[in-house]
């Protein structure tokens, strides 16, 4: 029987978190109803952090707690789902577990080389789990005893790293679990006052640990909500609502999850009328929109993460368990995600010793080697607004439109099909070597191949011009 958990976690899931796709179902204007705790506002956010969120593009998540140490295994049975969630697979009470705080000594722990480490990976944020599921904090909370404060560590684990990525020129952002599996007064749904009474200090609770991180840490960017799909919660829309607003107050202009929210019905990351609450929206996990299909996520800001190994966030000592993508699988998903205008951030769950696994440190080389060269086509770059081709994806930044080629066509013609009013006059790669662009129809062309062979995707940069009213009614139909 027990075998069967992750196939039964699986399915649960995929009725608990409802697909962003269903969504989308506006009403018309006069039609909407009246919410207290639905979107703040419409359409994509205007300032300046919130347009350093977009451009950062490429980011890292590192999931990083006590169920580091176990690593799937639990009284030599090795659970093969989420090593993050083995508690719940191996069904151990919070108090036993909690006992892993005693074997908290991260002896290679070092920052500093974190920081090294995700900037040679070349991304611009990293997003760290302040707490997960478990409860365990990698800050010293004033609000609860299960910290790294009462672990031989001792050192505030999340100080060291907001300082090292900062110096290093990265922004932090904070994964926060709502869903606390070491609180007593944790509930998944609300059945009697005494729930109720409860509950209600657990939102106060929740306040106090949010307002401490954000006091602590005042340069932290973006607050990424987790474990707020219960009935619980869904209950009280007003605190998801409340909870972004005083995040906000706090930190001028950090961003927030649509993962958090609830409306006045329990209605989740879009509203009862439709509308995406929260800065950006967060659903897509471990799988992107459909590159053709679903064009509408360009209409608001996104972002997705990505596990390497089919579903392991924290740290499993058996990856043979899983497929493991390889780099350039990595790549393309984080290419995808840009080239419809989304944020693509990669996973890591550092081992309990602090070190990152060989192959962790491996991946993050090779895609460094690739963004160092490569990173122009992803940063601050977006949708392209031209019909997808099957040799890759476009992304666009000002008036260059960037080939990203992962297909190569045994033709040696790379397929260009350009917007009525928008035409192609010159490409190159990125290192300026000139490429050769013949037009074959109105607005379509031949993109010659690159002379010299590519061992990995490469990019062709396509200079553009368009007539003003096309460039303004493209930029209408995004907004
Ligand atoms: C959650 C966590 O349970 C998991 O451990 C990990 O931290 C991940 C990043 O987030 O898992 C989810 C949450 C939402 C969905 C799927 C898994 N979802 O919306 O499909």
């Amino acid at each position: 029987m027990k075998k069967h958990y992750p196939a039964i976690a699986a399915l649960l899931i995929l009725f608990l978190f409802p697909s962003p796709m269903q969504a989308q179902k506006t009403l018309p204007a006069d039609m909407e109803i009246e919410l207290h705790y639905g979107a703040d506002r419409l359409g994509k956010r205007p300032d300046q952090a919130m347009q350093k969120f977009r451009e950062n593009r490429l980011g890292a998540f590192i999931h990083w707690g006590l169920y580091a140490i176990p690593g799937g295994e639990w009284e030599g049975k090795v659970y093969n789902g989420a090593a993050e969630w083995l508690k719940s697979w191996a069904k151990v009470p919070a108090d036993e577990w909690l006992q892993l705080m005693q074997q908290w000594n991260p002896e290679k722990f070092n920052a500093k080389r974190w920081a090294q480490m995700a900037k040679e990976m070349g991304v611009k944020y990293v997003k760290i789990t302040t707490k997960h599921h478990e409860g365990f904090c990698l800050w010293p909370s004033q609000f609860t005893k299960y910290t790294v404060a009462n672990t031989p560590y001792k050192k505030d684990i999340l100080g060291e790293l907001v300082k090292a990525y900062n110096d290093a020129g990265i922004d932090v952002h904070f994964y926060f679990s709502v869903m606390d599996w070491s609180h007593p007064d944790w509930r998944y749904d609300l059945k009697n006052e005494e729930d109720e009474k409860a509950f209600q200090r657990f939102l106060t609770f929740t306040d106090n640990q949010l307002k401490e991180l954000a006091t602590r840490y005042p340069t932290v960017k973006d607050f990424w909500f987790d474990g707020t799909w219960d009935a619980s919660i869904k209950k009280n829309g007003w605190w998801t609502a409340h909870a972004e607003r005083m995040l906000k107050d706090l930190i001028p202009g950090v961003t927030v999850n649509s993962r958090l929210r609830a409306d006045d019905y329990g209605k989740r990351h879009f509203d009862s009328n439709g509308h995406l609450m929260g800065d950006y929206e967060s659903a897509y996990e471990r799988r992107l929109p459909d590159p053709v299909k679903d064009l509408q996520v360009t209409k608001w800001d996104w972002e997705a993460c990505m596990t390497i190994p089919e579903n392991q966030w924290g740290y499993h000592k058996d990856w043979s368990l899983s497929y493991i993508k390889n780099p350039v699988e990595v790549l393309e998903r984080i290419v995808h995600a840009v080239s419809m205008g989304g944020n693509m951030v990669v996973n890591f769950g550092p081992r309990p010793d602090g070190d990152f696994r060989a192959e962790e440190k491996e991946l993050a080389k090779v895609i460094g080697k690739w963004t160092a060269r490569n990173g122009e086509c992803i940063y601050a770059c977006g949708y392209a607004g031209w019909e997808k081709q099957d040799w890759g994806y476009y992304t666009a930044k000002g008036h260059h439109v960037y080939m990203v080629v992962f297909n190569r066509p045994y033709s040696g013609q790379l397929t260009a099909k350009t917007p009525k009013g928008t035409q192609i006059i010159k490409a190159s790669l990125l290192n300026g070597e000139n490429i050769k662009v013949t037009e074959t129809a109105r607005n379509e062309y031949n993109v010659s191949m690159p002379k010299h062979e590519f061992n990995e995707p490469f990019v062709i940069k396509l200079e553009i011009k368009s007539s003003e009213s096309t460039t303004n009614k493209y930029r209408e139909a995004l907004t």
